[in-house]
């Protein structure tokens, strides 16, 4: 017998509804996209129609695994974690919670443990060693968002399904699905773009899936669009092109005459060698963004990992905003997901700052809370007062995904403790001290609390987990008895105390506000209407009920509840992007501020990288539609094929440098050799690695993986090129060399 049930599939951005085959035991068959989803409407990519593949994968951990004289060896849970508890506990004891780093990875942002019970741990620990993915991706667009709108979380996105011409700057959606901008079936949305007789503009230096469909693909190089895009600014403003009161929001943008002032020396004529785009181009991309009735410019991963991050994702903005595009049906705007709290008044907040605490050795800025990531190592392996002595890692591979893999491999071993929550033993956990392995995603909750916040249209959509756990804890069960060990409770005490203090601080809070939905009422008897569920459920129905489409605890009648998403399973959909200006705006003038004195102090070393000549070489990273970052090459449906650890590079460049099956590249960090690949889709000059490969270290179980384990691109990569703004790391517009092998 086999029966059918419905998951959000959590493996990347796009958050699709899948339809899942169940056997007796519990074990996932099949998957398929579910036609029914209110979002994704049956939209499935390779890596979702794997996901039983992922699930029942043998290679996945099943019990904790601890260290005893030297070896990871199977234990129970309470002996797990009391393990964790003790000996954090005494590092903390001796050296305050700073001694204790944590590393928060990419499925952070996809679990419910990663956006509920993950933020707990690290309050709870007080550390200020907190470290993400984020530094190794799109922090540079936070910290852009930090600035013009004083909230590094207020996302905008582009409206894709309304949209008539849309800008992609470095990403390929066809491939990645998107990113920073939560839409399911992107392939789908580029051809209804089409369709109703939209433009498509793609800028990468690589001929992409994506690029493909373009009306214009204009290929810069790696790392010049900040230059680019302030040539399209400068255009703008020398064509008069700025839209007659920004579209009707310059009441709340402050900061154009400086921004005009900083393009002046930017004409598409003075960047266009640097670029290596016509200045013509660049003029014609400025003329049709303007010139369409409705314009929306996207960056990704080509435009933060890159030398001027935080400028690029800045421009990028800037453009939407002096088209008239920002928070306007078509360009940009903001969304509104379900449980965040319920719009407030404008009010203006404090000026956004980074660096309000640095990191020891480098003296790295803190940004929007955290560290970057690239500083772990020297963090761990340098002797001094306030050293890191251990590393929580929450679902993070940092020894493939960050740079110098083989120096963090060494720091992870000198650290006192190591704790890795993950269901693998890879390259990073095989580190550990203690792996606590989550149960798969049949046996997890799904909500994308995350993720909404990126949503091209606003849905809340719930899946509770296929299959009851079994006798192991959930993620989010794992973290909350870490959380109340390390608070004098015991592991063994009930994990649901954790969520009920969460719940109660944030009632007290949202009854004391006057502009709360809840103002004024009694703490108690709201809690009493929170249903007799799971920990998370009733973090999740007070959140759906204090939100923006919430029923306010029975003010609202015919408003959101859980019992209303429950009813729901292929979704509630609550409809397209709003505006939302000028309610969002955190800044302290309370306007859009479109020239912060940081972004523009930064703009001088842009302004001196003009005539730097290059005739080098530079790497970009890519992405495979079958794989995802590091972890999925451990299932034989997804390997082989297209997807594999290759060179690309351009038959010009091949046949300079007497290029034919294998090449030697050389980095600042090291060297690999690597299978070539001859392609002329990458500009000459640029060539192109995948990253997450590197499976052939010593002590993991992946064993699919290690059988075609590829080269760690980041190995190539010392670490020290960053974003200095945003602490992000510089992955795509490496300078290398290249020789046959
Ligand atoms: N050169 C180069 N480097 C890059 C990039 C690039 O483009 N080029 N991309 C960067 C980007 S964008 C990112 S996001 C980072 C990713 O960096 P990381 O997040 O450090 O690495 P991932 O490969 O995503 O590893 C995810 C880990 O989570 C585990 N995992 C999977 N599911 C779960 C779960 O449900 N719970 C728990 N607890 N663990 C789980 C997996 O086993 C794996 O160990 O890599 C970055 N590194
Ligand atoms: N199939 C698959 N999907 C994924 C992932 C995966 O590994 N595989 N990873 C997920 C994650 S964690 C993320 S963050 C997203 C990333 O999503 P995307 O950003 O859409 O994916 P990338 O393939 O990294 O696209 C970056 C593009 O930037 C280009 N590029 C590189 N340097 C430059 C530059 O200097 N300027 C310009 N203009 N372009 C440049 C590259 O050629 C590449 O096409 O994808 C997610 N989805
Ligand atoms: S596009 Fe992303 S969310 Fe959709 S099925 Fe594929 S991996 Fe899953
Ligand atoms: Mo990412």
């Amino acid at each position: 017998m086999t029966r059918t049930a419905l998951r959000i599939c959590p493996l990347c951005e796009a958050t699709c509804g899948l339809t899942v085959t169940v056997d007796d035991d519990g074990r996932l068959l099949t998957a398929r996209g579910d036609a029914d989803d209110v979002f994704s409407h049956g939209y499935i990519c390779p890596k979702g129609a794997s996901l039983p593949d992922l699930d029942n994968d043998p290679d996945r951990l099943q019990r904790p695994l601890v260290r005893r004289d030297g070896e990871l060896v199977e234990t129970d849970w309470s002996d797990a974690l009391t393990t964790v508890v003790e000996r954090l506990g005494g590092i903390i004891g001796e050296h305050g919670g700073s001694a204790v780093g944590v590393y928060l990875g990419n499925p952070t942002a996809h679990t419910v443990a990663g956006a509920l019970y993950a933020p707990v741990l690290v309050k709870t620990l007080g550390t200020s060693n907190l470290f993400s993915a984020s530094t190794l991706d799109q922090m540079p667009k936070q910290i852009a968002l930090g600035y013009l709108f004083g909230n590094p979380y207020a996302f905008c996105v582009p409206d894709l399904d309304r949209t008539d011409h849309l800008v992609v700057i470095g990403a390929n959606p066809v491939v990645s699905n998107g990113s920073v901008t939560t839409a399911a079936d992107f392939p789908g949305k580029l051809a209804a773009l089409r369709k109703r007789g939209g433009r498509l503009t793609v800028i990468d230096p690589a001929r992409t899936r994506t690029a493909k469909l373009a009306d214009t693909h204009l290929a810069p190089r790696p790392g010049t669009d900040a230059a680019l895009l302030f040539g399209v600014v400068h255009t703008l403003f020398d064509e008069d092109l700025v839209a007659p009161d920004l579209g009707g929001i310059a009441r709340y943008v402050t900061g154009v005459e400086v921004l005009r002032a900083q393009a002046n020396d930017f004409a598409p004529e003075r960047v266009a060698d640097y670029c290596g785009v016509s200045a013509e181009a660049i003029r014609d991309l400025a003329r049709s963004i303007a010139a369409a009735p409705s314009a929306a410019v996207y960056g990704r991963m080509g435009t933060t990992t890159v030398e001027f991050g935080t400028v690029t994702s800045w421009l990028i903005d800037a453009v939407n905003i002096l088209t008239g595009n920002l928070d306007r049906p078509g360009g940009v705007m903001f969304p509104t997901p379900p449980t965040a709290p319920a719009p407030r008044p404008p009010r203006p907040g404090r000026a956004f700052r980074t660096g309000r605490w640095r990191s020891r050795v480098s003296g790295h800025p803190e940004v929007a809370g955290e560290l970057p990531a690239v500083a772990i190592a020297e963090e761990l392996d340098t002797p001094g007062e306030g050293r890191m002595r251990a590393l929580i890692t929450v679902s993070g591979n940092p020894v493939l995904s960050a740079p110098d893999g083989d120096r963090l491999s060494r720091a992870l071993d000198g650290a006192e403790l190591v704790v890795c929550i993950d269901p693998y033993l890879n390259e990073t956990t095989r580190h550990a001290d203690v792996i606590l392995p989550p149960p798969p995603p049949s046996q997890s909750p799904h909500f994308d609390f995350i993720l909404n916040n990126l949503a091209v249209r606003a849905t809340a959509r719930y899946s509770p987990p296929v299959t009851p756990t079994d006798s192991r804890p959930g993620e989010s069960e794992i973290i909350g008895r870490i959380v109340l060990g390390l608070g004098g409770f015991g592991v063994d005490s009930d994990p649901a105390l954790v969520d009920e203090q969460v719940i109660a601080m944030t009632l007290a809070k949202e009854v004391a506000d006057p502009h709360s939905p809840v103002a004024g009422r009694d703490v108690a008897s709201l809690v009493e209407m929170l249903p007799d569920a799971p920990g998370h459920e009733r973090r999740l129905d007070m959140m759906l009920r204090l939100g923006a489409y919430g029923d306010a605890f029975g003010v609202r009648p015919d408003g959101l509840t859980l019992t209303q998403v429950l009813a729901a399973p292929h979704g509630v959909d609550l409809g397209p992007l709003q505006p939302r200006l000028p309610g969002v705006l955190r800044t302290e003038s309370g306007t859009v501020e479109l020239a912060a004195d940081d972004l523009i102090a930064d703009v001088e070393r842009l302004r001196s990288a003009l005539d730097r000549t290059s005739d080098g070489l530079v790497l970009i990273g890519r992405r495979n539609l079958r794989s995802n970052n590091s972890w999925m090459h451990n299932l034989t449906a997804l390997s082989g094929g297209t997807n594999r650890c290759t060179l690309y590079v351009h038959p010009d460049d091949a046949a300079r440098l007497g290029l034919d099956d294998v090449a030697i590249v050389r980095g600042p960090g090291g060297e690999l050799k690597v299978p070539v690949e001859i392609s002329a889709d990458i500009l000459p000059g640029v060539v192109s690695l995948p990253h997450g490969w590197g499976h052939d270290l010593a002590g993991t179980r992946m064993t699919v993986a290690a059988a075609a384990p590829g080269a760690n691109v980041n190995q190539l990569n010392d670490g020290t090129r960053m974003d200095p703004l945003s602490g992000t790391v510089t992955l795509n517009g490496l300078p290398v060399e290249i020789i046959p092998a």
